[in-house]
């Protein structure tokens, strides 16, 4: 029949017990167990190609998690998370019993109006885990079973499989489908903003990045060469030595704040850190007396606010989107300092990035160092006119340095490489150093727990997880916490990759923050 060969060898039969769900980061797991998940995977990302017309991509990666594990998501058209409509058709997909799998298909067909005659095109990447390489092979199997046409960038960053889907559907205007296309435009930007800056203090220029012993390392130092001997970026935990995200990366240092292994850190330097696919970054420092700050998103989002605040001409409507994560103080610093609206939405890049999407210039991020910034077509055509045709000097510049931060700026997905090089380069143009910026607003002190319940899907949340609407009692419970404590606030929320529920609490002191987390998690039981 026309599905024959969908039924591949036995390692692909679905195991038995394992249930998946493909949640805000698509399927992830122990790396065995995936086999069989990401042939059905190129699968689908071969039909949404065909229903849609255009080039899917799909990423083997399992970001911060340990190096045993893995997980595939897929990109859309224009470089955005799949489409929450389709991530049912994955969970059946990935679920299905070897002999129900054309019968899947089949109804996946007809509800998506899927001509299977249709040509698909897939874009795939993979990150450095030992377990990815095969883990992509199967990926392509499955495209190939429904006659797809595949393209395999083999290791890339989460990003920069994104940036190629969109160029590749936009037919180049995004920029060229190439890696050195991506190097080649970000490099470019990055030094024409530089040619604008004016402070040229050689600590500016040095910068240390840890990039959690993954695919960030790799394509750093590919980059490396498209920038001038000047630009001293430093690359440690370069995946030689020690494993993924051991004891190292983005995540581990927000969720310990600490630094990281593996990278020694003078008082003053400025530092970052990529995660294991190098889509999150967050910043840190030690000063004199030895201890150590954390520059999150929220900060991140604050100093590209500022930036671009001063630049844009007051017709722009500019907004910040950010989740329940989101530091009170950094919300507040945004709306009554700044004066920029900011908006809340649930957690999952997928989220933020819709809302984004709203105004001519959306900044998203989240606490965790996922984020970036979209400019509307109309924003985006108008900034490119005056900065060729703006008469007044001082305007003109302003809208030159906007362009070349579009240009260096992934719109498409939180890009580590991208979001580093805009960093760098508002503080240079701004004379700002690290201490500065960490002290436009002080943190307030938090707290984040997790505790494994029975079932963490009795716990059901409102007002973009700022409320729990179930089980019954439960938010009451926590309103009448946070009211022991000043500058407080507390949330729950199931964890959307973990079997676990997640606490978050902040207060005036850190001893309050722990002792109100501890207390909202005694509440959850
Ligand atoms: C996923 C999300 C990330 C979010 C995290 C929350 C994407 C691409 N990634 O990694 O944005 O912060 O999940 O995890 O959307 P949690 O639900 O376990 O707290
Ligand atoms: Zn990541």
């Amino acid at each position: 029949g026309q599905f024959s060969g969908v039924c591949r060898s036995k390692d692909n039969t679905s195991h038995e017990g394992v249930s998946l769900a493909y949640g805000t980061a698509g399927f992830r797991a122990r790396a065995e167990l995936l086999d069989h998940v990401v042939f059905r995977m190129g699968l689908l990302a071969a039909l949404r190609s065909k229903a849609l017309a255009a080039t899917i991509g799909i990423m083997v990666t399992a970001s911060h998690n340990p190096e045993e594990d893995n997980g595939v998501k897929l990109v859309d058209p224009l470089g955005e998370m799949l489409h929450p409509s389709w991530e049912e058709y994955a969970t059946q997909l990935a679920n299905a019993e070897e002999q129900e799998l054309q019968k899947v298909i089949t109804e996946i067909c007809q509800k998506a109006a899927v001509d299977l005659h249709k040509d698909a095109s897939v874009f795939i990447g993979r990150d450095t885990r030992p377990s990815s390489k095969k883990l992509s092979q199967s990926v392509i199997d499955g495209i190939q079973v429904l006659g797809g046409q595949y393209h395999d960038y083999g290791l890339v960053t989460t990003p920069q499989l994104h940036y190629m889907v969109c160029c590749q559907n936009t037919q180049g205007q995004y920029g060229k489908a190439t890696l050195e296309g991506y190097y080649e435009k970000l490099s470019k930007a990055f030094m024409e903003l530089m040619k604008q800056s004016h402070c040229s203090g050689e600590s500016q220029k040095h910068l240390k990045i840890d990039c959690a012993n993954g695919i960030g390392a790799l394509k750093l130092s590919e980059m490396k060469p498209y920038f001038p001997p000047e630009v001293l970026i430093h690359i440690y935990n370069d995946g030689t030595k020690e494993k993924l995200n051991h004891l190292c990366g983005a995540d581990f240092v927000k969720v310990h704040q600490k630094p990281p292994g593996g990278l020694d850190m003078k008082p003053n330097e400025r530092c970052c850190s990529f995660d294991g696919d190098a889509d999150r970054i967050v910043y840190y420092y030690k000063d004199t007396a030895g201890h150590f700050h954390l520059i999150d998103g929220d900060k991140i989002a604050t100093l590209i606010s500022i930036f671009l605040k001063e630049l844009l001409a007051k017709d722009f409507k500019m907004a910040v989107v950010q989740t329940a994560y989101a530091n009170g103080n950094s919300t507040r610093y945004l709306q009554e300092t700044l004066k920029v609206p900011v908006h809340c939405v649930k957690t999952g890049v997928k989220h933020l990035h819709h809302k984004a999407q709203e105004f001519d210039v959306g900044v998203y991020f989240e606490a965790n160092g996922h984020g970036t910034v979209l400019f509307s077509k109309a924003a985006e055509t108008k900034i490119r006119q005056l900065a060729k045709e703006e008469k007044d000097d001082e305007k003109r510049e302003a809208a030159k340095m906007l362009e070349n931060m579009i240009d260096m700026i992934n719109q498409t997905v939180g890009d580590a490489v991208s979001d580093m090089l805009v960093i760098e380069a508002i503080l240079a143009l701004k004379g700002l150093t690290v201490q500065q910026w960490d002290a436009l607003y002080t943190d307030l002190p938090n707290r984040l727990l997790k505790v494994q319940v029975a079932d963490r899907r009795v716990i059901d949340t409102t007002d973009a997880e700022r409320r729990a609407l179930t089980p019954p009692g439960l938010q009451e419970k926590i309103d009448a916490l946070v009211k022991k404590y000043k500058l407080s606030r507390a949330f729950v929320r199931p964890s959307g990759t973990e079997d676990v529920v997640r606490i978050y609490a902040e207060a005036d002191t850190q001893e309050n923050a722990d002792a109100l987390a501890h207390e909202v998690s005694l509440a959850v039981f």
